[in-house]
């Protein structure tokens, strides 16, 4: 393993990762848990899931998307590294200073320098400086996030970028990229006219609905709806109708202008979007649970090594066991409770055995103004039935590290 760590991280004076050495500062938040994660490279492990799904739609874009010499239009990388800097994950998306999305609660930083990426996006300006204007970006991204069974403190995403220059994007006919007047709106960018940003917004929903029907049939329910990022304007989002929900699949929009300013493509404009892998591969094989892809038990992995170009599959649940509840209620300080930071515990103690985490009911004391949380907390391991003792005995280690690291007092 080249991800380790020395003694206990946030006591110690650095952490090792891939090769290099950083100190640990009071922004540090990765765990050891995280750590042993960054080795995995699950989309690059030949027939694993995420693989599957990201060399399907590559190679939807490299067969669709040609230019008139018939080569791919995309390029297409898969190994940047995980590690960037802050610099690179929001100040060149211009993200601002006091956004959520910095919050230390939200995001694994190794120090005030360095962090796992939180998303693919934090490639966008320097690959445009490479030179590329269609690409692609595949990687593991990395964030704090609630305990679900969508939702994972590691996943993937697929970035896709693409600049057009002027006759790109109007062909014959008349049409100026840019406009004079420079005035922002709730339609467009102040630089952009509003015929670009209607033909770049085209352009991107042809490209992912095609996509979407290529991987999933034409039966398919989808539907576009606004969002808001910091680094797009206008955004959209799409969702997929599946298992009887809504469910978010990707995040879009055109790129804000100085992104490409700063990669040397002012004269162009473009639009990005990053898939979340998982969740498209949780439709495509009827995956129930996003922990399943971590899992290395043979009866996952096993049922899609020898799956075909294009062909389906349905996942089998190879032992469904029952899950076990627990309850656990406490008094918390008014104002100190950050909810990432409990989940992080739970997390870091409980691994893979956390299969959701719910907060039941909230309850404020009339006297003493103080409130109390009581959350339920599903046990469930993949592989195998969990013995009533193994649950008790890591409920209390989650009880007593709350009480130590986040000064709770247990009901
Ligand atoms: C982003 O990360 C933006 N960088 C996407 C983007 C790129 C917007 C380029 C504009 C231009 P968001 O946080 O919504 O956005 O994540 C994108 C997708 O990743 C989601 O639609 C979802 O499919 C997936 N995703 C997000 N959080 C998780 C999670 N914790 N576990 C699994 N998948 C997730
Ligand atoms: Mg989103």
């Amino acid at each position: 393993s080249n991800s380790s760590q020395h003694n206990n991280i946030h006591n110690n004076v650095t952490i090792s990762l891939l090769d290099r050495e950083y100190p640990v500062d009071n922004l540090t938040t990765i765990t050891p848990t995280i750590l042993s994660k960054v080795d995995r490279h699950l989309h690059n492990q030949y027939q694993h899931p995420i693989e599957i799904i990201k060399r399907r739609i590559v190679s939807y874009f490299s067969h669709k998307w040609v230019d008139s010499n018939g080569d791919p239009l995309f390029k297409s990388f898969d190994n940047f590294s995980p590690v960037v800097s802050l610099e690179q994950n929001f100040d060149s998306l211009r993200v601002p200073l006091d956004h959520v999305t910095r919050s230390k609660s939200d995001n694994y930083y190794i120090n005030n320098q360095f962090m796992l990426r939180a998303h693919t996006s934090a490639h966008q300006r320097d690959t445009i400086a490479l030179g590329h204007s269609q690409f692609l970006v595949t990687g593991d991204v990395y964030r704090r996030d609630e305990i679900d069974t969508k939702h994972y403190p590691v996943f993937h995403q697929m970035e896709g970028v693409e600049l057009f220059t002027n006759e790109e994007l109007f062909g014959n006919e008349q049409g100026s990229l840019f406009d004079p007047l420079k005035e922002e709106t709730e339609e467009k960018q102040a630089e952009h006219s509003l015929e670009t940003v209607l033909a770049i917004e085209k352009n991107l929903k042809y490209k992912l609905e095609s996509l979407m029907q290529h991987l999933f049939g034409n039966n398919l329910q989808m539907r576009w709806s606004g969002t808001y990022f910091p680094f797009t304007h206008p955004s959209y989002e799409l969702e997929i109708y599946w298992n009887d929900k809504w469910l978010e699949v990707l995040g879009s929009g055109v790129m804000r202008q100085h992104i490409l300013v700063a990669g040397g493509k002012g004269s162009k404009a473009g639009y990005a979007f990053g898939l979340g892998l998982e969740r498209l591969a949780m439709i495509l094989f009827g995956i129930p649970d996003i922990r399943l892809f971590w899992s290395k038990d043979r009866r996952f992995i096993d049922q899609f090594i020898n799956l075909q170009e294009n062909s389906s599959l349905n996942y089998k649940p190879f032992s469904l066991q029952p899950p076990a509840m627990r309850d656990m209620s406490f008094w918390i300080n008014n104002g100190e409770f950050e909810m990432n930071d409990f989940h992080e515990i739970v997390r870091d103690e409980g691994e893979e055995w956390i299969e959701n985490v719910e907060l039941l009911d909230e309850y404020q004391s009339p006297e003493t103004r103080r409130k109390s949380l009581c959350f339920r907390i599903t046990y469930r391991c993949m592989e195998r039935t969990l013995l009533g003792e193994e649950i008790q005995e890591l409920h209390t280690r989650i009880t007593d590290r709350l009480q130590k690291e986040m000064s709770v007092s247990i009901r």
